[in-house]
């Protein structure tokens, strides 16, 4: 299974991000476009998992709800990861996350290190809202210039849940299914 660890965010603020990421979706250039049903915060991608280990992962994620409150996050930023002048990742984001949120990822990634999973390099909250899928878009600049017509937004959205979400690929996009939600404290 594939699996992943990841916040969910209520109807509305997927919407709301979706008509925020609308100017990008006028670029020249191949980008899969994440559906609104899909957004989401992920705090820890885990890849191919045997089904043996959910119950474990199951375990772990009740264990962290348990000891992190619900917190709030404002996104306020639109960037592309690794940069704007090689855009791969498209994504929405916030300057000021609360440090609840980090302090709940690093609690999350020191267990799953400890069962074997490896760590993150770091971990930077963010909704992707499309993939680039030509590395030539890189070299024009038009995210760039498209993100700058975006005017500024402040979208706050609640974090109540950890869901551990498996995800099944197919060829019109990857479907994503809860495998186990916990809510946060
Ligand atoms: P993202 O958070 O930047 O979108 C499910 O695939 C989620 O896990 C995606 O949201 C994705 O990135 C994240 N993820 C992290 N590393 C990944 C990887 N190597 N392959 C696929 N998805 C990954």
């Amino acid at each position: 299974m594939r699996l992943f660890y990841c916040f969910e965010l209520p109807q509305e603020v997927r919407a709301q991000l979706y008509e925020i990421a609308r100017p990008l979706r006028q670029a020249e250039a191949r980008v899969t476009w994440v559906r609104p049903e899909n957004f989401h915060v992920t705090l820890k991608f885990l890849g191919e998992v045997e089904p043996s280990a959910v119950d474990a992962l199951k375990a772990l994620g009740a264990q962290i709800a348990a000891k992190f409150p619900k917190s709030e996050i404002t996104f306020d930023t639109v960037g592309a990861f690794p940069d704007l002048r090689r855009p791969r990742v498209l994504w929405i984001g916030s300057q000021q996350a609360p440090q609840v949120l980090f302090d709940l990822q690093a609690s999350l990634e020191r267990e799953l290190t400890k069962m074997g999973f490896e760590a993150e390099r770091h971990f930077a909250p963010h909704v992707t809202v499309g993939r680039v899928k030509d590395e030539h878009t890189a070299r024009v600049g038009q995210f760039a210039r498209l993100i700058s017509q975006i005017a500024p937004f402040a979208c706050h959205a609640q974090i109540t849940h950890i869901t551990l979400m498996e995800s099944q690929l197919s060829p019109s996009g990857a479907i994503y299914t809860p495998v186990a939600t916990w809510e946060l404290t």
